[in-house]
């Protein structure tokens, strides 16, 4: 038996369909025995495994991890396990292994990383292990081999329109639905791989190279249509990097949901969309699209061409669209990086002011603010803070210090181009700024609390004084809502 492992992805243990899980488990359907446990459902994950272990004859643990608290759960459980069963072979797959399988083989405690998208790969690998060989030469997998760390060339992308369906009847669906700005029943779905840009922050580009394939139009709106009916869901979410990449199956999607009578979401690019033809907006808005997550990046021309952001990325562009969706009445979702070198303080106060234009263009944005943090990869900004000193922890247990967990979720202090004076402006920022314009999308805010918060913050967001917004924090320690600073991928 395989266990399929998603640890908690959140201190709150907010629960997220493990779509990564469900992606690998549909190829193991009618192969291999195997369950999916998933660590933000358990109080003890631990437990749990170690009873498959013990009752069901587990052999194998397949971990997916991505930075953060899913790492910071990983690496003491697998630890903890091998010592217990030095027997079970341990495999990691997603995000974090794909970008650092070295420091992820140098722990003794795991076997074999699959890196990039890994369905066929892990298969592949299971195969060899069960016939009792050593997957020396399979694509995709990476292993210890004495004191050296091989890293097999990637496996193909597969396709997620060869790919069978998600093997929803694994999870407890229920569980997954949520009520979000979009609708009171909402579950995602994921309908494409990679993305076709390279920007050089971004850790897609390490899982796909420069690569988009995805499901088409008519299969993508079948599964909705299915989830819709089977679950009573009145929302979907689509949690693919780049969901509008090609307009031709966007429209197509949106006519086909047409009668679904659904609220939607995607994460999409400025100039991609921007270039959408307005026959194709309206079959957007009028199939439901309430909001789409835009990578802005930044209020620097400058700043966005040392990003690579690649086609035609622009801040003009970034305001054309915050004004083309106030007038379709769809809200964007803009996320901005700061604090870029080699002029982090100026990169900054830069995107800080542009944010003020965007509001002011369509105040119902809503404004995520990242600070810049590498991902290896080759250009400017990474070979940049290469120079300033930078450099990933070797270990894991390295990557679990709070020092780089704060790192991983952009929240570090520490930076060698990011010191806390910056990034303390940034936050008290954000705090009044999300207080004179509260978040749009937040359904239980209501009109009272938002035209306080708005009358308290005004002084300050039009004389720009930030700073030491005590009042504000008490006024946040009250009102319980959305602020876009304190959630997010
Ligand atoms: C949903 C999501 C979340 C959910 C958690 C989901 C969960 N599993 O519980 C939430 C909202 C909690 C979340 C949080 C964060 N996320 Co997130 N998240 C995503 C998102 C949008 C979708 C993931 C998904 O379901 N994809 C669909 C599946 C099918 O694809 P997949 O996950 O890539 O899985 C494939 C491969 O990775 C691989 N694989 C994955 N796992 C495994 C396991 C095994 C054993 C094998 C063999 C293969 C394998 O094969 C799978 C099938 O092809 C991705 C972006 C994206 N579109 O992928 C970001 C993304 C993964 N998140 C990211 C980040 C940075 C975070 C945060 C750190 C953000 C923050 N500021 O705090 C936190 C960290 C929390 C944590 N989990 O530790 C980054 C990772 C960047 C990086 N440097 O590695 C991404 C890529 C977003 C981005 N573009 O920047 N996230
Ligand atoms: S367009 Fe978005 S998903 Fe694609 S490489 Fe750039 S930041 Fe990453």
């Amino acid at each position: 038996m395989i266990v399929l492992y998603n640890p908690p992805s959140s201190a709150n243990r907010k629960p997220i369909l493990p779509m990564s899980l469900l992606a690998i488990g549909a190829l193991l359907e009618g192969r291999y025995e195997y369950v999916i446990v998933d660590g933000n459902l358990e109080p003890d994950p631990y437990v749990v495994i170690e009873k498959l272990i013990q009752e069901q004859g587990a052999t194998i643990l397949a971990v997916t991890v991505m930075p953060g608290p899913q790492l910071a759960d990983a690496v003491p459980l697998c630890q903890r396990i091998k010592k217990a069963y030095p027997h079970l072979t341990i495999i990691w797959g997603g995000y974090f292994p794909t970008q650092h399988y070295d420091a992820v083989l140098r722990a003794d405690y795991v076997d074999y990383v699959i890196r990039g998208h890994g369905e066929e790969a892990f298969l592949a690998l299971l195969d060899t292990l069960q016939r009792g060989a050593t997957p020396l030469a399979l694509n995709g997998v990476a292993y210890r081999a004495g004191d050296e760390i091989i890293a097999n060339v990637p496996a193909p992308i597969p396709h997620p329109q060869n790919l069978p369906d998600f093997p929803y009847h694994r999870v407890d669906l229920t569980r997954y639905i949520r009520p979000t700005f979009m609708g009171k029943r909402t579950l995602p779905h994921h309908s494409s791989y990679g993305c076709p840009f390279f920007c050089n922050f971004c850790a897609v580009v390490n899982m796909v190279e420069g690569r988009w394939l995805a499901q088409s139009a008519e299969r993508t709106a079948t599964i909705v249509r299915q989830l819709v009916k089977t679950w009573q869901l009145d929302a979907v979410e689509f949690y693919d990097n780049n969901f509008f990449t090609s307009e031709k199956r966007v429209a197509a999607f949106s006519q086909v949901i047409m009668d679904l009578n659904i609220g939607w979401w995607g994460e999409g690019r400025i100039d991609t969309m921007l270039a959408y033809s307005d026959q194709t907006w309206r079959l957007m808005r009028d199939s439901g699209l309430r909001m789409v997550f835009l990578g802005a990046e930044s209020g620097s021309d400058q700043t966005l061409k040392r990003m690579d952001k690649g086609g035609r990325a622009s801040t003009q562009k970034t305001l054309e669209i915050a004004a083309k969706m106030a007038d379709y009445d769809i809200v964007p979702e803009m996320s901005f990086v700061v604090g870029n070198p080699p002029h982090p303080e100026q990169d900054t106060k830069q995107t800080l002011e542009f944010i003020r234009k965007v509001k002011q263009i369509n105040p119902h944005t809503e404004i995520i603010i990242y600070v810049y943090t590498p991902v290896p990869l080759s250009g400017e900004l990474y070979e940049q803070a290469r120079a300033d000193g930078f450099a990933f922890p070797q270990t894991l247990e390295g990557w679990i210090s709070s020092e780089w967990q704060d790192f991983i979720q952009r929240r570090s202090a520490n930076m060698p181009w990011m010191k806390d004076p910056i990034r303390r402006y940034v936050r008290d920022f954000e705090r009044v700024l999300n207080a004179y314009y509260p978040t749009s999308t937040d359904i239980r805010l209501t009109r009272f609390w938002r035209v306080l918060l708005r009358s308290i913050s005004a002084f300050r967001y039009h004389t720009q004084f930030y700073r030491y917004p005590l009042e504000l924090r008490v006024l946040h320690k009250l009102i319980h809502y959305q602020r876009p600073e304190t959630t997010g991928f």
